[in-house]
């Protein structure tokens, strides 16, 4: 009888242990936007806290590199890409939402990737990547939104959205990464994470691997719904590439809404479904603004030189099941 009371006393105190770590982990939302009320330690001026693989981070990195800016970079590791940092104690002092990208200046944290985009301006004596007409701010503001991906829905909007199609498309790639991730790290996820379906997802996928995941639960429907509707978007993206006259999506001025299609144009490159789409659709306006968009030193700055290990090597696997599976080819493409 006797051994049971040390067992139950550790027990108590792995409960309490976990529960107390629980409570400093917990998430809240955030405003967008300045938040000048807020003081945090800095040793540069302008730092970034993002992820080279994160879509709303790479946007930022970009215009970043675009303003030509003296800035920090603090990689913070996603599970897919690494582990939980972005629920981390000392993340969560930066950002109490847990998401990535924050842009710290002069230690007051900027959220909401778009906001920081807005924000860049002024922090450069370059010239603005921002329309200076009312008509022309408009238009981006309204590209910018298309390719956004909300912080508390993010595939609510689809059908609007091509930023909103970007987790699902991104799916696939996820479940090839994973398979370099320690159990350890997912089940975290499970421990701390406010969203437990997604680590309930990278864990049927880390052993079950892609062909499984699309077998069986809801991701073989997602990508499908999102495969389609961006679709519809990219040819949308194409009309507005050939009206405009181009180069760039607002005609002659390259501005935040090329970074954000940059990062979206990136994303479904990685992953096969831009050469995909390319298949069943002319799109000859977005090859021709992509490889522009790629040929910019900021494109080798804030992507090339940030490109993870991890994601190529889950590219060339992701890659090599589509070639060499028909049933995942035919889930994925639907033939
Ligand atoms: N609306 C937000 C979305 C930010 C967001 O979803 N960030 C992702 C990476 S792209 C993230 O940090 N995810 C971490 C997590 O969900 O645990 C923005 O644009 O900044």
């Amino acid at each position: 009888m006797a051994w049971f009371i040390p067992l139950i006393v550790l027990l108590t105190l792995a409960l309490i242990a976990y529960l107390r770590e629980k409570r400093q982990r917990r998430t809240r939302p955030v405003s967008g936007g300045k938040q000048s009320g807020v003081h945090l330690p800095y040793e540069k001026d302008i730092e970034l806290y993002a992820n080279p693989f994160s879509h709303c981070s790479r946007k930022v990195t970009l215009a970043m590199e675009e303003y030509g800016l003296d800035y920090a970079y603090h990689n913070v590791h996603l599970i897919e890409t690494g582990w939980y940092e972005t629920i981390s104690r000392a993340f969560l002092a930066v950002n109490p939402s847990g998401l990535l990208p924050v842009l710290v200046h002069k230690g007051a944290p900027v959220y909401e990737s778009d906001d920081i985009l807005l924000y860049l301006e002024t922090l450069t004596d370059k010239q603005s990547i921002i329309p200076h007409d009312a008509a022309g701010r408009k238009a981006m503001k309204e590209w910018i939104e298309f390719c956004s991906v909300s912080s508390h829905d993010p595939m609510a909007a689809m059908d609007t959205q091509a930023g909103a199609c970007v987790p699902a498309l991104t799916l696939p790639i996820f479940a090839t990464m994973i398979s370099d991730i320690d159990i350890r790290h997912i089940l975290t996820g499970f421990l701390f994470h406010p969203d437990k379906v997604r680590p309930m997802f990278f864990l049927s996928a880390k052993l079950l691997g892609l062909g499984g995941i699309l077998k069986t639960g809801p991701a073989g429907g997602l990508i499908g719904r999102g495969r389609d509707a961006m679709l519809g978007h990219m040819e949308t993206i194409n009309t507005a590439l050939k009206q405009g006259g181009g180069p760039w999506i607002l005609g002659d001025q390259f501005s935040l809404a090329d970074i954000s299609l940059a990062s979206i144009y990136l994303r479904l490159d990685e992953t096969g479904w831009l050469e995909w789409f390319m298949g069943q659709s002319d799109l000859h306006a977005i090859a021709v603004h992509y490889a522009q968009l790629k040929a910019r030193p900021s494109w080798q700055k804030a992507i090339e030189e940030k490109q993870l290990d991890i994601v190529k090597s889950g590219r060339q696997r992701l890659l090599n099941l589509v070639q060499n599976s028909p049933a995942i080819r035919r889930k994925l493409y639907g033939s």
